[in-house]
């Protein structure tokens, strides 16, 4: 993935047959057939190095974090601060004041967009993003907007599912206050010239938000090489837990932001006359946090960098290549999305069959692919359809899938006449 910032790694090249025996889950069977899991870009499968972290954590360490002079507490304490460094590290950040922990992608750009935006923004002001976005970077500004009276403008992709950067270069202005952008898109694949875009923006004063929600589990993404204001991203797309994510932020924006949300934790002190906040990062995290979830995400990352992120990219890009393909092949099938740089994510349709009977046959198989809009109904619309079948590759894809994929596609054929 050219526009992500590469830490360097020796390759070894990923055995994913052997990757496959730290995921239990692939053992199942689903109508019969051995399960093929291509659904990764809308929640991957977690390792046993992860399910077994949180048990871990849950049997033997769990209390309250921040709480208690007891033992257990601090152990709490020690494994959830201890997953924020692990994060920090992840993503190269300069402090884990910069890590906050969130519920999801969905919830870091909400918190952007009501902490940052909303006291920030006003008539004139804008608010650019691009036509691929998915809804969970498209409604939280237009939220913003409506609150403001701040502009949102789009900047448009081509047929192939590129962004058009010049006429991104041509949207952004000294009005633009925000730039808001995925680093790869879940509908397409596309993977966005991110740098360009941070360092475009920032020569006009605006700051700029990088959805890495598709992004964080096939590259390297070091936040301080790509100089971005805010990147935020889910554990549940890493291998990791459900229920929490990641909003890094530059500290010096953070720590001008007034909280997200109140309650405990977040304060220094509370009277009824007046409240003071908690420092970096405990500001923005009201309520008692999720725990396991942060012990889990942590577990992740280990697994992931000890497969090695290079290694990972260049097994997915090689199931890409090969399903793109074998897919062509396929009389009928158009690819939805086919710019020169993607990332593990194969969007297609089928001529007279809807997606959704496509992917009802596909699961007869036992194969899981995602059918629909993939939350991203403005790249339906540009595309002229109602939906596509996604099939998205992770780490213990292999070449079997693929063949079972095209065995799968030409059931589908058959059935369909
Ligand atoms: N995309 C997909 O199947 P949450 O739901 O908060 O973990 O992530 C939201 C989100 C934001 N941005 C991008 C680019 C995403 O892909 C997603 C989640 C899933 O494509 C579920 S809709």
């Amino acid at each position: 993935m050219a526009a992500i910032a590469s830490k360097a790694r020796p390759e070894t090249a990923l055995d994913a047959d052997r990757v496959r025996k730290d995921f239990p889950i692939l053992e199942r069977t689903i109508n019969g057939r051995p399960l093929v899991y291509l659904d990764s870009a809308a929640s991957s499968q977690r390792p046993l190095a992860v399910l077994r972290a949180i048990e871990d954590y849950e049997t033997h360490s769990h209390a309250n974090v921040h709480r208690g002079v007891h033992a257990l507490s601090q152990a709490a304490t020690e494994a959830f601060e201890g997953a924020r460094e692990r994060v920090r590290r992840f993503i190269n950040a300069r402090s884990s004041r910069e890590i906050i922990f969130v519920r999801g992608t969905t919830e870091g750009i909400n918190l952007v967009a009501q902490s940052y935006a909303r006291p920030r923004l006003k008539a004139g002001d804008e608010i650019l993003i691009t036509a691929l976005e998915h809804h969970a970077n498209i409604v939280p500004w237009q939220m913003v907007c409506e609150q403001t009276g701040a502009t949102l403008k789009v900047a448009p992709i081509d047929r192939r599912g590129e962004l058009l950067y010049d006429e991104f270069l041509k949207l952004l202005s000294p009005r633009t206050r925000i730039v808001a952008v995925a680093h790869v898109s879940n509908a397409l694949g596309t993977v966005l010239p991110v740098k360009r875009i941070i360092d475009a923006a920032h020569a006009q004063g605006a700051v700029v938000l990088v959805d890495g929600a598709q992004a964080i589990p096939h590259s390297s993404v070091d936040v301080r090489a790509l100089g971005c204001d805010f990147y935020t991203f889910s554990s549940h797309k890493i291998y990791g837990p459900t229920g929490i994510g990641v909003l890094y932020g530059r500290e010096e924006l953070l720590a001008a932001m007034p909280p997200w949300q109140g309650g405990g934790d977040m304060i220094l002190t509370v009277s009824f006359e007046k409240t003071t906040y908690n420092e970096l990062p405990w500001k923005f995290e009201a309520g008692t946090p999720n725990i396991s979830g942060a012990v889990g995400l942590a577990a992740a990352m280990d697994y992931v960098e000890g497969l090695g992120v290079e290694a990972i990219a260049a097994h997915e890009q090689r199931l890409l290549t090969l399903a793109t393909a074998e897919l062509q092949r396929i009389p009928g099938i158009q690819i939805i999305g086919t710019a020169p740089h993607k990332a593990a994510v194969l969007s297609f349709t089928m001529e007279g069959v809807h997606p959704h009977d496509l992917g009802t046959i596909l699961d007869t198989e036992g194969i899981a692919v995602r059918t629909g809009h993939h939350c991203a109904m403005p790249v339906m619309t540009f595309f002229g359809i109602p939906a596509t079948a996604r099939a998205s590759f992770g780490v213990y894809n292999t070449e079997r899938d693929v063949a079972s994929l095209v065995a799968g596609l030409q059931k589908v054929r058959e059935v369909f006449g």
